[in-house]
């Protein structure tokens, strides 16, 4: 990689502090023009220059280009929170990246000077966007978000420690972890922590902010926008984290989340982040239990919302439901699909009528977020509903999106979709005779434990010490196991997709399924493309290999410490950090081991397959949620296929609804209560 791709990423490093002040490993200073230093250091520009360039290693030179117009843009200040669910931000938003993106000459040099002036937050995502879409800078890898901001990720009291670690001992000593309690938001006296461990997760949390950054819903770039499927990626990947919420509440004696399907009603759950944000220097303001949304009016930030006018849209989009078709802009009756569905719940910029359809899910995040302030009268800070690094944190943001899922589903279950038949469902001459589960201690068992994982945070402690500062944090995590699918084919060889789902034997009550709430359940756990040959076969699939996931390597990409995972940063291009992270694969399952089905299925390649060339296209391997790179969907089944709809109402059960190319297996998934350390961290 050329110096001056490696020069932009060291624009993402400690990002409050000024480019002049050492940034990277190396100890790079940027040598900045007059002109461009931020107003609080004009008059002392020259001598900070020189006492931090005389310990650099490394002398970066900016061009004195002539710099952008940023009036519009610095009306968010700098030390503002920045959310793209702000209308107002996201026009600032795509100010920037304009600015970002057409600037083909001195774009190091212009990017540089935005950099010290412009919000923090703000700058961080659009050089990111600006990045991802640069056809000469799309091979600069990303950083990881919990680098520059770890404030969105972890106990704000790890942050006086970690000062103090850096202030008192010295970078070339051993420096001890410091480590997260993993009760920190909530005591047992409040139900809904029983499963904080997967609504905090690190993982899961930079694995959806990365989607949404992907999968931006508006852009000057329509571009950007416009991925294949995007709409109907929107509805799935959400509907799989519900699937896997449930799962957990499951494991933990709790029921399925409850939609929040009445607006006035009052929010059972209050949440207690204990997140401050360092870039803004507030803490996000809490929730308390019992509060109801209020029409918001914050002319500052150009939000004036009402509750009716979203009762509004969800009336409107109900009635195109209904009717199978919506109205576009021009009036015209459209027939509804449901990729356009999810473009217009979001809604995204390609939304056919967001005048008439509105801003539906976007806005339950900003009411949420307002809950404390609707009128800005406390000049108070949204809360973490409203940033998608945060959002899932809050127990809100499960009965929020049970909600959006639900009109989903109506759709699924409207006359424009019609249950699959056999031929959609078969695969001739194929017959899957046995699917198992090993890797545990016993076969068909799986077995979920703790982990405790090492990060480093340094990178982003503006203003202080150099060196690492390890973070010591829990997580769920399992024993790898593999899939052994036995299937004979009775015709000649053939391609074929394997589709394996993992779901809860019974409900909360621990009663059988009705078929069309257990669909709901499936997780997917893999897919992938074979050739089964003629006669029989044994399929082997290991755990990691999964299309949900990235490895934890990749999902925690140059926060280890580790220097084995510098090999894997060079690796990491702007898609490699989305992806389901593999520690949370599995639901924590119970003690006692919680009853699960395994479902293996080989679909007809015939219609599933997707003509393109992917080879050597980077991080293809998690495209389950995420889709592959410049590239469409590579499967033309529609998303969640066999269980995305109602069966034939013959079925009522999912044994039912087996064909020969399909398996069900009984499995158990136990938790033990131990931790265990994980074997990347590299100290004891
Ligand atoms: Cu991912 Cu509501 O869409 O946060």
């Amino acid at each position: 990689m050329s110096d001056v791709k490696k020069s932009i990423q060291l624009l993402f490093d400690r990002p409050s502090e000024p480019l002049f002040m050492p940034k990277g490993d190396n100890n790079s200073v940027f040598d900045v023009p007059q002109n461009f230093l931020a107003p609080q250091y004009e008059t002392l520009g020259v001598e900070l220059s020189n006492r931090f360039g005389e310990d650099a290693n490394e002398r970066i030179p900016l061009k004195d280009v002539s710099v952008p117009d940023l009036t519009t843009i610095l009306d968010l200040p700098r030390q503002a929170e920045f959310t793209l669910f702000i209308p107002k931000h996201r026009r600032i938003a795509g100010d920037l990246i304009d600015i970002l993106i057409r600037k083909l000459n001195d774009f190091l040099s212009t990017a540089a000077y935005c950099r010290d002036r412009v919000n923090t937050q703000l700058f961080n995502y659009c050089l990111s966007v600006a990045l991802l879409h640069r056809e000469d800078t799309k091979d600069i890898p990303l950083p990881n978000l919990m680098q520059s901001f770890p404030s969105k990720f972890v106990d704000s009291q790890v942050f006086q420690q970690a000062r103090e670690v850096s202030a008192v001992v010295p970078e070339n000593l051993r420096r001890n972890p410091i480590v997260i309690p993993k009760d920190f938001s909530a005591s047992d006296l409040e139900e809904e922590h029983r499963i904080a461990y997967f609504r905090e997760d690190i993982g899961i949390n930079l694995h959806h902010w990365h989607w949404h950054l992907i999968y931006p819903f508006s852009s000057a770039n329509r571009e950007i926008v416009a991925k294949d499927r995007r709409g109907e990626l929107f509805y799935y990947m959400h509907q799989q984290i519900l699937a896997r919420y449930n799962a957990e509440r499951l494991s933990n004696s709790l029921a399925r989340v409850k939609r929040f399907n009445n607006f006035r009603n009052p929010i059972a759950e209050g949440y207690y982040s204990k997140l401050d944000s360092l870039t803004s220097g507030r803490a996000w303001t809490p929730r308390q239990a019992g509060a109801t949304w209020q029409d918001l009016n914050r002319p500052s930030d150009d939000i004036i919302l009402n509750i009716e006018q979203i009762e509004q849209w969800r009336d409107r989009i109900d009635a195109a439901i209904s009717s199978g078709n919506i109205e576009n802009e021009a009036g015209e009756s459209v027939p509804l699909d449901i990729d356009t569905l999810g473009n217009i719940m979001e809604s995204s910029m390609l939304s056919p009528n967001a005048n008439f359809y509105g801003d539906f899910h976007n806005s339950g995040h900003l009411f949420t977020a307002y809950v404390h302030d609707p009128d800005n009268k406390y000049l108070e800070l949204f809360g973490v509903m409203a940033d998608e690094a945060t959002t899932m944190r809050d127990p809100f943001f499960y009965r929020w999106h049970a909600q959006i899922d639900n009109i989903f589903q109506k759709f699924k279950s409207s006359a424009a979709v019609q249950p699959y038949n056999r031929a959609q469902l078969t695969n001739p001459n194929i017959t899957i005779t046995s699917i198992n589960v090993n890797g545990g201690a016993k076969p068909n068992v799986i077995q979920t434990l703790w982990m405790q994982s090492d990060v480093d945070l340094s990178r982003g402690l503006d203003f202080s010490n150099r060196g690492p500062v390890l973070v010591r944090f829990t997580h769920l995590n399992h024993i790898p196991f593999t899939y052994t699918i036995n299937v004979n084919n009775a015709g000649e060889a053939k391609m074929g997709t394997v589709r394996i789902f993992i779901a809860p034997k019974v409900d909360e009550r621990g009663l059988p399924w009705q078929l069309n709430d257990h669909r709901l359940m499936f997780i997917e756990m893999d897919r992938f493309t074979t050739t089964v040959q003629s006669g029989e076969n044994s399929i082997v699939r290991r755990s990691d290999e999964s299309s949900v996931t990235i490895p934890f390597e990749r999902t925690f990409r140059s926060l280890s410490g580790d220097p084995r995972d510098e090999t894997e940063t060079s690796a990491a291009f702007n898609f490699c950090g989305c992806g389901w992270p593999q520690h949370m694969l599995v639901p924590k399952g119970t003690a006692k081991g919680a009853d699960y089905q395994v479902f293996a299925m080989i679909s007809n390649y015939d219609l599933d397959v997707i003509e393109q060339d992917t080879a050597g296209v980077p991080c293809s391997d998690a495209f389950s949620f995420c889709g592959i790179k410049d590239r469409l969907y590579p499967d033309r089944r529609s998303m969640g296929y066999p269980f995305d709809r109602p069966p034939n109402a013959r079925f009522t059960a999912v044994e039912d609804f087996l064909q020969p190319n399909m398996k069900l297996q009984d499995i158990k998934i136990r938790f033990t209560d131990t931790t265990v350390q994980n074997p990347r961290n590299t100290t004891t």
